[in-house]
């Protein structure tokens, strides 16, 4: 009888304009290089559903933060189920632009929330799942936010708050990117220096797997 190897799930977490758009697809590359198969994926998103959530939580109207809470773990719920649980069963890895540490960072952090809350809400909705390895994109939130304003025009509901709120956003990363199987990367630097970065902790992760 033969088994499969469980799939790693990887998340890419950090404060707006950090570059996680930018370097999902390089870690998906650099993982499939190595023989991996791998989903690329993204939170709020990743199902039908989700996206349909995405699309309510991202809207202009204004919105109290606990409907911020519901929506995002209602749409986690559907991402696993769906998605990440059912790649990692069959050995495929999951690399996730955002996951429950964007929830403790924004709603926790940005607006206050009370952590326990998100805490009971993870453990109801992901039972023992967790990312295997979290590596958090780390810039001054002015750099971000200027890398944002130089993209795209419009700003979205959240974008559109003010520095302090992206200060704490980046507070809570960087405390929570203490723990276990977290890595704090410098995203200040360029494109390619972050990348190489992040394929030496690529490389460490595999090296991991084989040992
Ligand atoms: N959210 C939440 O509140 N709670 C949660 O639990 C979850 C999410 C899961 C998702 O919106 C929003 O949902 C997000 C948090 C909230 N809101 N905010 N803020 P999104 O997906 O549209 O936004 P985002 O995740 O913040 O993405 P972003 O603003 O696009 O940032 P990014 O993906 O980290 O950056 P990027 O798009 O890769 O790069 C931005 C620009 O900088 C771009 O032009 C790049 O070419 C450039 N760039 C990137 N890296 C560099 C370097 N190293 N040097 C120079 N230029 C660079």
């Amino acid at each position: 009888m033969t088994s499969t190897a469980r799939g790693r799930f990887i998340t890419l977490e950090g404060a707006e304009g950090v570059g996680k758009s930018t370097h999902l697809p390089f870690i998906g590359t650099f993982l499939r290089s190595h023989g991996l198969d791998v989903v690329e994926t993204r939170e709020p998103g990743g199902t039908a559903l989700a996206e349909a959530i995405r699309g309510l939580f991202l809207q202009d109207a204004p919105m109290p933060a606990a409907s911020e809470l519901m929506l995002l773990f209602a749409a986690r719920a559907s991402h696993l189920q769906e998605v990440i649980l059912p790649a990692m069963a069959r050995g495929t890895w999951v690399v996730c632009d955002r996951f429950t540490d964007a929830t403790y960072a924004y709603q926790g952090g940005g607006r206050g929330l009370d952590p326990a809350w998100i805490a009971d809400l993870e453990c109801r909705v992901q039972g023992s799942t967790r990312p295997d390895r979290v590596l958090v994109l780390d810039a001054p939130v002015a750099i971000g936010r200027g890398r944002v304003a130089a993209r795209r025009g419009r700003q979205d509901r959240i974008e559109v708050e003010d520095m302090a709120f992206f200060e704490r956003v980046r507070a809570v990363y960087r405390e929570r990117a203490r723990q276990p199987g977290y890595r704090l990367i410098d995203a200040t630097g360029s494109i390619d220096a972050v990348q190489r970065e992040l394929a030496r902790q690529l490389e460490d992760l595999l090296a991991q797997r084989a040992s």
